[in-house]
């Protein structure tokens, strides 16, 4: 028999840190800037970033216990405020290795957005994600978040321990379009057109 029935978990019970993107007793994850090489539309601007330091752009904390069918996972995740040749500090992005999986994000500091890339209908949808937001990611929904603010970004990712993440499909190909700032405000371009 697998998955969670019994309550006596270590992580049954958990305190987090909004500040710090920690969760008492979980490994975190940390990603600095030259771990998200080809993630930013301006390569040049990129180097240029990279040639100034390497600042930290996100980390996540994840409790994944070894599951059966029906259990979750979750995440919590901080994102730092930054932007590479306009364009928004924002997570590498991924959809889940198990299609189907769907997914829910709290938001529970800063002002951000997710941007959403449906695989099956190639649709594109910005919203907003930051404290007082939710956010249901559907299914075949290739997702990551922005932070859009001079704050960090936190939120919490919910999902089934079942779901998995494929990075590779965003690694080869991209989000089709990107957020930058532009006046002050955040705007949703094409990438063809960013480049442009
Ligand atoms: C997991 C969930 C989040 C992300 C986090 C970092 O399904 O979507 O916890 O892991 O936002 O993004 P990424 O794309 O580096 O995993
Ligand atoms: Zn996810």
């Amino acid at each position: 028999m697998t998955g969670i029935f019994a309550l006596d978990l270590p992580w049954l019970t958990s305190r987090f840190d909004v500040a710090t993107g920690a969760i008492d007793g979980v490994p975190s994850v940390q990603r600095y800037l030259a771990d998200l090489r080809g993630c930013f539309a301006d390569a040049r601007a990129y180097e240029a970033a990279l040639a100034r330091g390497n600042p930290l752009v996100y980390s996540v904390a994840s409790v994944e216990p070894a599951h059966g069918a029906g259990d979750l996972h979750y995440g919590l995740a901080v994102v730092h405020p930054g932007r590479v040749g306009g364009e928004y500090f924002h997570t590498k992005g991924h959809l889940h290795q198990w299609r189907e999986a769907a997914e829910i994000y709290l938001g529970l500091a800063g002002e951000g957005a997710m941007l959403l890339e449906s695989e099956r209908t190639g649709e594109t949808r910005l919203v907003p994600l930051g404290e007082g937001h939710v956010v249901y990611v559907p299914g075949y929904t290739a997702h990551h978040t922005i932070n859009t603010a001079a704050v960090p970004l936190a939120y919490l990712g919910v999902y089934p321990a079942a779901a998995g993440h494929d990075y590779g499909a965003i690694a080869d190909s991209n989000f089709r379009s990107v957020v930058v700032e532009r006046d002050g405000r955040p705007v949703l371009l094409e990438r063809a057109a960013f480049h442009a």
